[in-house]
């Protein structure tokens, strides 16, 4: 088990690791003279992002999933509200729950829990220079919605050692590993990071949030796991030293960690 996970994340690794107002209307009274004025608006634009079936609610029918999206600005990415509708294949009846907001979303299904009925999992990503995703699990079990928790990003830390290695430790699994950056000598040595090898100062990496939670069958039992990704920079924000990838299993309605690896980022 530990090891197939192990050649899991290996394999996830190597494959390269890595989106109103209607016209309002006011009539004001004058004496006898009705005014009506009609002021410009626009409508936040809804509209399905995409679509799919699947037994959700766990009767056995297929359910239609609609992942719906609303722009305050119908010319922006950005969608400020996201929106997961399900209407149940039994009985017609339909249920939705609403999300944050984001770019580039997506709704993924897949049994997480174990029941036979499928959740309804939404990546939508924040945008911003840390490449960062927020992520929304549901469960829809006899068509009522339900938030489920998501995994906790590792809280690893990197430290910078002599002859360009940044050690990194993963405390939830006491777990260390080191990552080989001599590749970026030059950079290192030009920013005075290095001298001869040596460090010059303490120099720290940061492990940032999750910029994936990738649902994956690692184990082939028919039940999703999820594997993080959590993006390491260096000097600065685009000196991507390394991933740290973790494996997770819900269990009694939480994310049990199963397995962590940090390798190194492809340049
Ligand atoms: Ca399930
Ligand atoms: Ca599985």
């Amino acid at each position: 088990m530990q090891n197939h996970c192990k050649t899991a994340l290996a394999a996830v690794a190597a494959a390269g690791c890595l989106s109103l107002l209607p016209w309002a209307s006011a009539a004001a009274a004058s004496g006898n003279v009705q005014t009506k004025f009609i002021y410009p608006q626009i409508a936040p634009a809804k509209q399905v992002v995409q679509t799919s079936e699947g037994d959700v609610t766990g009767d056995g029918k297929l359910d239609k999933i609609e992942l719906l999206g609303i722009k305050k600005d119908p010319a922006s990415n950005y969608y400020d509200k996201l929106v997961v509708k399900v209407t149940g294949g039994g009985d017609g009846k339909s249920a939705e729950t609403a999300l944050g907001g984001g770019y580039t979303p997506t709704v993924r299904l897949c049994d997480f829990t174990g029941d036979g009925a499928l959740e309804t999992f939404v990546t939508a990503s924040t945008g911003g220079s840390g490449g960062l995703s927020t992520f929304y699990l549901n469960s829809w079990a006899k068509g009522q919605p339900k938030t489920l928790a998501l995994p906790v990003p590792l809280k690893a830390v990197g430290t910078y050692e002599n002859n360009y290695i940044v050690k990194f430790d993963v405390p939830e699994q006491k777990k260390s590993f080191r990552i080989d950056v001599r590749d970026k000598k030059a950079d290192y040595d030009q920013s005075g990071l290095y001298r001869g090898g040596l460090l010059t100062r303490p120099q720290s990496a940061d492990v940032l949030p999750f910029s994936e939670l990738r649902p994956m069958d690692t184990d082939r039992d028919g039940i999703c796991e999820l594997v993080g990704f959590q993006r390491a920079t260096g000097l600065y924000n685009a000196d991507t030293v390394a991933y740290a990838l973790s494996l997770w299993k819900y269990q009694g309605n939480k994310w049990k960690l199963v397995n962590t690896v940090v390798v190194k980022a492809k340049v």
